[in-house]
């Protein structure tokens, strides 16, 4: 089912010598902060913010220009949908925020509405753009969004379990692992593959400390999941995290690094067809590419069919 739609049209990137613009949609918690990262990383000329706020809007860009001298000369403003036109990435932040005791399936429906506003004016406007999608739950609007937009699979790439990696990278306070799957309750730490610089983590635990791996291992993943309620219960929402993540992509893309993240894109998991959800994608200038089918051991094949079918079932609950 791979569509094909604007597939021809080249993505405007840095390296065809045109500066680089890149939309937030959404200024809220993550737009705004997503906005202040990449101008704090200097990698686009100019950053265009969206939001049917149009004042919340406007005062982040207001913000965000006083921020300017101080750190890149980057054109920032905020537009409509038509302002989209060159950009090489358009990163959709939009959507209702997770409330306390709120998971991220419940958000579903409301923000799928929010998705299905923005990306059709999205790819009429900048049809040769990569979608960057954070509005969650991830994987599934991740999906939403690719169908929505005819675009080719590559060129729709969801924040997917980069930040939960990367959250997983700090709690275990080293270079480690991966987390596959759903960015949500039913995401799995691949922990046959975890290794520190090449040494298998168990081995490294066992030889170094003596601790009980088992117990490492299960109370790293248990805090690394349940990060982000614990940081939504204290200041109300996450957003530096997912925006540093956002960053990272970005630059991935615009570098064209080959490097392998952990993305959500569209596809076949598990023997699920016609889902999103998070394995290691090869990105650069082009998007996100699968690569390589990574050997799983059983214990977490078995967990990513059910990530898998997580999805799957909150898309069918989309269509109902
Ligand atoms: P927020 O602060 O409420 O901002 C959302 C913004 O979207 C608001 O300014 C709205 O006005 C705007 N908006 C709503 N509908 C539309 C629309 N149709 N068109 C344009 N703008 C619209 O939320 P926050 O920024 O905190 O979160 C945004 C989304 O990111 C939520 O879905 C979160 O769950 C999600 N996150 C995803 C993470 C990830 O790892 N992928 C991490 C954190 C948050």
């Amino acid at each position: 089912s791979k569509s094909t739609k604007g597939s021809s049209k080249k993505p405007v990137f840095a390296n065809d010598l045109q500066p680089v613009k890149i939309a937030v949609i959404g200024a809220g918690n993550v737009g705004a902060s997503t906005a202040y990262a990449l101008l704090l990383s200097g990698l686009a000329a100019e950053i265009v913010m969206i939001d049917l706020n149009q004042a919340k809007a406007e005062g982040e860009v207001m913000d965000l220009n006083h921020a300017a001298p101080f750190t890149h000369q980057t054109k920032i403003t905020c537009g409509n949908y038509e302002d989209c036109a060159g950009a090489a990435i358009v990163i959709i932040t939009a959507g209702a925020n997770q409330k306390p005791g709120q998971t991220r399936l419940d958000l579903l429906r409301i923000n799928a509405k929010i998705i299905e506003d923005i990306v059709p004016k999205v790819t009429q406007n900048a049809p040769s753009t990569i979608l960057l999608i954070a509005s969650n739950p991830v994987d599934v609007l991740t999906y939403h969004s690719w169908k929505l937009s005819g675009f080719p699979q590559d060129r729709v790439i969801g924040s997917g379990t980069v930040l939960d990696t990367g959250r997983l990278r700090y709690i275990l306070g080293q270079r480690l692992d991966t987390l596959w799957g759903e960015h949500g309750d039913s995401e799995l730490p691949v922990w046959s593959r975890a290794n520190i610089s090449g040494i298998p983590l168990a081995e490294f635990y066992q030889t170094t400390t003596g601790d009980d791996v088992q117990q490492i291992m299960q109370e790293s993943f248990h805090e690394t999941k349940n990060a982000a309620y614990e940081i939504i219960n204290r200041k109300g929402m996450t957003d530096f995290g997912i925006s540093a993540g956002l960053v990272r992509i970005v630059e991935a893309i615009l570098r064209d690094e080959n490097t392998l993240m952990t993305v959500s894109m569209a596809g076949t998991y598990a023997g699920v067809q016609d889902i999103a959800l998070s394995m290691p994608k090869k990105v650069n200038r082009t998007g996100a590419h699968h690569v390589i089918d990574i050997k799983l051991a059983p214990e977490e094949t078995k967990a990513l069919e059910k990530s898998a079918h997580t999805i799957k079932s909150s898309l069918d609950s989309l269509n109902q």
